[in-house]
């Protein structure tokens, strides 16, 4: 029967790089059912950020980045030996159950991820966060906008008005009517990064009998992103 699991041999391209998207499944129901605050909700937040940190600990991407509901995760030592259906379901699986352990709250129904692979090269990587973290900040200025508009204007006209405005318009009324999108909190603009950082130990070496500097990487959760350049990437081993 084996020969009827006609997928089971789809692999990512060797040595090549890819990056995991995962994306929350009807999120906007589940925002609905738990009421979650607009336009950003911390404990969601919060929750979101502990399945990264399991998936980083659990798949150790060079790098993760995380707006709203969806994680990208650039992994170059690639999982299950490449293989599409085994990356495509466990990574996905794993978040969903790691969202339900993090996330105390009366779920009305299991919440699940979609998953999708992109074979990357090193020049492409830094376009490809770019795109993703300018997607957070339009996500950003259109969830401000429509919780403005929503307090002046009915759910529907509010959302009439929203689609035939540009970004800037958005900003300038909100401007124009006390809130400063460059004031607030900087993940909700710029997402939410892990990676690797190193810390500097000094330590005394017993055999040369010499103090001694040396350095341990641990895992850090950047809820300040800059916006993505290469030097950041490269700064943090995403690319050389
Ligand atoms: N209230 C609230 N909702 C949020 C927050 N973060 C994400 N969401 C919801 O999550 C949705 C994510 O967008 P999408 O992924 O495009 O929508 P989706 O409903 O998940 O649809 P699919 O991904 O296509 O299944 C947003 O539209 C919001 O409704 C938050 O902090 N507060
Ligand atoms: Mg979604």
């Amino acid at each position: 029967m084996k020969e009827y699991e006609v997928y089971s041999s789809l692999k990512v391209p060797k040595n090549s790089k890819i990056i995991v998207r995962l994306d929350g499944r009807a999120f906007h129901k589940l925002s609905s059912d738990l009421d979650l605050e607009k336009p950003y909700d911390r404990t969601f937040y919060e929750a979101i950020v502990k399945v990264c940190e399991d998936l980083f600990s659990e798949f150790s991407p060079i790098f993760l980045y995380a707006f709203s509901d969806e994680i990208s995760l650039l992994l170059d030592n690639v999982p299950f030996d490449g293989r599409v259906e085994k990356i495509n379901s466990v990574v996905p699986s794993f978040a969903s159950a790691s969202f339900v352990m993090n996330y105390d709250v009366d779920f009305r129904k299991p919440p699940s991820f979609d998953s999708r692979i992109i074979p990357i090269n090193d020049e492409d990587v830094l376009k490809y966060f770019k795109w993703r973290q300018d997607e957070a900040w339009r996500n950003c200025v259109n969830s401000y906008g429509i919780s403005y508009l929503k307090t002046k204007y009915s759910n529907n006209e509010a959302n009439d008005k929203i689609k035939g405005m540009k970004l800037n318009e958005i900003h300038e009324l909100l401007f124009q009517n006390g809130i400063n999108l460059n004031d607030i909190e900087t993940y909700k603009k710029r997402g939410i990064g892990i990676y690797r950082k190193d810390k500097k130990v000094e330590g005394f070496n017993k055999k040369e009998k010499k103090n001694q500097t040396s350095y341990r990487s641990y895992v850090y959760t950047d809820w300040e992103l800059p916006i993505f350049s290469e030097d950041f990437l490269k700064d943090i081993g995403a690319i050389k």
